[in-house]
């Protein structure tokens, strides 16, 4: 494997960046940098090091060097902790590439982790999650994920698949006479179990991708209802502006709020009414298109006036997304009949004036999406890919379960119960192709 070199840490200015180097001649630039050719650093221990270039410092740096297979990639590496000068990086980087190293590619250092054994996929995978992480919650998944969970759990799974297969393979081989039926029967019920584990297990997904990739919430209603003012309460400080003109908000505003652990995107809208210039037309146009984009539309309405034509226009824009609706101004004397209009939806009473009624409106946005409380929740999938080969080894396997109700022969449901086996290997990488390999590595950043 030739020598690879990235920059760690994140573009810009700071105390300290993080150079790594992976691969065989580690060591060998390492010795270069510092002008000693007899540099023997103990494994594992942080040294101060002066790094020469032509004979002048380019810095001073703490290095550690790692034995292989003792590193995070499995092989030789070196880290070099130097100070955050885009400037010193730069030529650190130009001369570590002089001697003999490349660049390395995007999740080219947890590829060759996954390559020597150091990790599976799924790991692999989750160190990036954990990275993009948004919330707490999402973090705490990837960190299970980290730690081998869903492989974990997978792997009864697949130790069953290969116990059927094995009894399968074999009757074709050695048995003369078709298997007796107490084992196809106890093969099937098998099957069937397989099934319901890895359904519940894909069903997760539901929970776990709106964990990792969020919500997105459109705050929409007709002018002067409180829109801005629930926003801002939500998010927990003045973002948008508040007036009693209405029309005050122009332009759709998105911001990024964690509600329970979970990455909601809020956008405040527009008013919803017959435009009535130019700039307000475009604005509207914009508010449809965030409400297009939403996953759930918090349609707001004024409880101290009569639902008006605007309110009932805003009821039929909404058709058939999910909704709720968040009668505000309680604070007011209120007009009773506003529920009478509302066919059944999911009504919340709040105040954006005295904040009765927040904690609900927080929980009505949260609701359709399950309770996601990062504490209690099991392992969830959160990762669409792992969510597709679930999905496909589940179909394997009912289409196993048929063959063998209509007593197709033995090869038949092999075909199926091996496809299943290789969707569930590709989870954790024993079964993915390199092309795919490298399609999901292209998604993690350099020096990752
Ligand atoms: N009494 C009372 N007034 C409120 C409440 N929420 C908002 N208001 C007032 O209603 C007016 C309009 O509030 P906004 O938040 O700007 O309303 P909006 O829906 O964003 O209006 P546009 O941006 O014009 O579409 C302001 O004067 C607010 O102070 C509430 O809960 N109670
Ligand atoms: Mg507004």
């Amino acid at each position: 494997m030739d020598t690879i070199v990235a920059v760690s840490t994140p573009p810009g200015r700071s105390a300290i960046a993080v150079v790594r180097l992976s691969g065989a001649e580690s060591l060998e630039i390492l010795r270069a940098l510092v002008r000693q050719e007899e540099f023997a650093p103990e494994p594992n221990r942080v040294v101060l090091k002066s790094l020469l270039i032509n004979d002048d410092v380019l810095d001073q740096c703490l290095v550690t060097y790692f034995r292989a297979p003792h590193s995070f990639t499995g092989e030789d590496m070196v880290e070099i902790s130097c100070h955050g000068s885009p400037v010193v990086l730069r030529q650190l980087i130009d001369l570590i590439q002089s001697y003999d190293a490349r660049l390395a590619e995007p999740g080219e250092f947890t590829l060759r982790s996954c390559r020597n054994g150091k990790m599976n996929l799924s790991q692999a995978e989750a160190i990036r999650d954990l990275i993009s992480a948004q919330t707490r919650a999402a973090a705490v998944q990837a960190t299970r994920q980290l730690r081998g969970e869903l492989a974990e759990a997978l792997e009864p799974s697949k130790h069953e698949l290969v116990r059927v297969i094995v009894v399968l393979e074999s009757a074709i081989e050695f048995v003369e006479d078709d298997l007796p039926s107490v084992q196809l029967d106890e093969i099937r019920k098998t099957l069937q179990r397989l099934v319901v584990d890895l359904s519940r297990l894909a069903d997760t997904y539901k929970a776990g991708h709106l964990l990792r990739d969020g919500i997105r919430v459109a705050i929409v209603g007709r002018p002067n209802v409180g829109k801005s003012s629930l926003f801002n309460k939500l998010l927990g400080f003045e973002r948008a502006i508040v007036t009693d003109v209405a029309g005050t908000t122009r332009d759709s505003l998105t911001e990024s709020i964690s509600l329970q652990g979970i990455p909601v995107s809020l956008t405040d809208t527009a008013g919803f009414r017959e435009a009535g210039d130019k700039i307000e037309a475009i604005g509207i146009e914009r508010t449809r298109r965030a409400m297009a984009d939403a996953d759930l539309l918090v349609l707001v309405l004024d409880g101290s006036c009569s639902l008006q034509d605007e309110d009932q226009e805003i009821l039929k824009a909404a058709g058939e997304q999910a909704f709720v609706v968040a009668i505000n101004k309680t604070d007011l004397p209120q007009l009773a009949n506003m529920n009478d209009h509302l066919n059944g939806a999911k009504v919340v009473h709040v105040s954006a004036l005295t904040d009765e009624g927040i904690p609900e409106l927080t929980a009505a946005i949260l609701e359709p999406f399950g309770s996601l409380d990062s504490d209690s929740v099991g392992l969830l999938i959160t990762d669409s890919r792992h969510h597709d080969l679930l999905a496909r080894a589940k179909i394997s396997l009912e289409g196993a379960a048929r063959s063998m109700d209509q007593a197709a022969g033995e090869e038949i449901v092999l075909a199926d119960l091996h496809n299943a086996l290789r969707f569930l290997g590709a989870i954790t990488g024993e079964t993915t192709s390199e092309q795919i390999l490298g399609e999901i590595f292209s998604t993690f950043c350099i020096g990752k």
